[in-house]
């Protein structure tokens, strides 16, 4: 386990935008309109995963696996993102708990509610992969895969084709600390790294101290993962992901730096995991985990940002939409299967994809 989440400082990055509280006497550390916003997106994407978590567990899924406790960290990098398709505009390898930054993104609860319940109608794959399991070709979201930290040698490819395009899009690839003991992660860092021909790429771990049941302790000789970096003359950080204003921060000067430079960051965010790994060790609450949404919820309500009616009131809301999200879910087919090899082969005019 991760014994402290502290904070790492950043140093000589541009000062913040600040705004006084609504009381006007203190300063915040973002702007007011910010900061409730990315509260708003944090609660809607805890509400989604619970009521995945609940379809699952009521018998309409057959596996949950997500992202509550990464909301902290993944709302502020969809709210970031350059949003669109094409080498001109950032690239997205997500992992399979990044419902956070897709809800930051503007994905509507439905998509992740059909994904689960594996309705033909499900936009990411027709209904024939599991939760989490996104695809956004019009955002530049490649398809979030199974098989862990293939993602870190695929982001390289967009990132090479931005670079030669000379935009200013950036690849951001996310993944877990237990998958960066694969090959993909340490080729990762050498081709990012190539003097010369360094490549626009954020590459970030999501470091919830445990590889299903393996703890980071027992398996990491390097105290941060983020100091592998080093060796690579990489920019490499560590932050707490459980802070959604330090991950904000942290995120915008990456990838300002990556903007400007060209040059890859390589960040490490500190977070929790709130349900264990997946329905597989039963998706329940663990203890001693921080809860991101709860602490900055607190921090709100002392700078006299929110009140606990408005707080509930959000949550209700929340707690509505994905319900009827479930229901209408429900109603809609499942994939035929005639269907089964749609995207997997090209298909002649006659829908034959053997002889194309
Ligand atoms: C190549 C590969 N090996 C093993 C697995 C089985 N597996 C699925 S999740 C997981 C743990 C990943 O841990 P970590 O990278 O820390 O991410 P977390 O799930 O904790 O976010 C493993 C070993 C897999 N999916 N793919």
């Amino acid at each position: 386990m991760i014994k402290s989440q502290s904070s790492s400082r950043s140093k000589g990055g541009k000062r913040p935008s600040r705004g006084l509280s609504s009381r006007g006497t203190k300063k915040l550390p973002l702007p007011k309109d910010l900061l409730l916003q990315i509260h708003r997106l944090m609660v809607k994407s805890r509400a989604l995963e619970d009521r995945l978590i609940k379809i699952y567990k009521a018998g309409e899924s057959y596996f949950w696996i997500g992202g509550p406790g990464e909301e902290a960290f993944g709302v502020p990098l969809g709210l970031l993102v350059h949003k669109g398709q094409g080498p001109q505009y950032d690239w997205l390898h997500l992992h399979y708990r990044a419902t956070p930054t897709l809800v930051a993104m503007g994905m509507p609860m439905i998509d992740s509610v059909r994904l689960m319940m594996n309705r033909a109608t499900d936009v990411s794959t027709g209904g024939r992969n599991f939760s989490n399991h996104y695809c956004y070709p019009q955002w530049n979201v490649a398809p979030v895969s199974s098989p862990i930290e293939v993602q870190y040698s695929m982001a390289l490819g967009t990132a090479r084709v931005q670079q030669r395009h000379g935009t200013k899009g950036v690849s951001i690839v996310t993944g877990g600390d237990a998958g960066t003991a694969e090959g993909d992660f340490a080729s990762c860092l050498v081709w990012a790294s190539r003097p010369g021909q360094e490549l626009p790429l954020l590459i970030t771990v999501q470091n919830n101290g445990w590889g299903i049941s393996t703890d980071y302790d027992s398996q990491h000789g390097e105290k941060h993962i983020a100091d592998r970096g080093k060796a690579f003359g990489i920019k490499s950080l560590v932050m707490n992901g459980n802070d959604p204003v330090e991950s904000y921060l942290k995120l915008k000067e990456s990838l300002d730096y990556i903007r400007k430079t060209g040059k890859p960051v390589l960040l490490e965010a500190l977070v929790s995991r709130l349900y264990g790994h997946s329905s597989a060790s039963g998706a329940n609450m663990e203890k001693g985990q921080v809860c991101c949404v709860q602490s900055f919820e607190e921090k709100l309500k002392k700078w006299g940002l929110l009140k606990d009616k408005e707080a509930l009131a959000i949550r209700t809301e929340y707690e509505t939409e994905a319900k009827m999200a479930q229901e209408q879910a429900r109603q809609e087919p499942a994939p035929t299967p005639e269907s089964v090899w749609d995207h997997v082969y090209a298909h002649n005019e006659n829908g034959d994809w053997r002889n194309y």
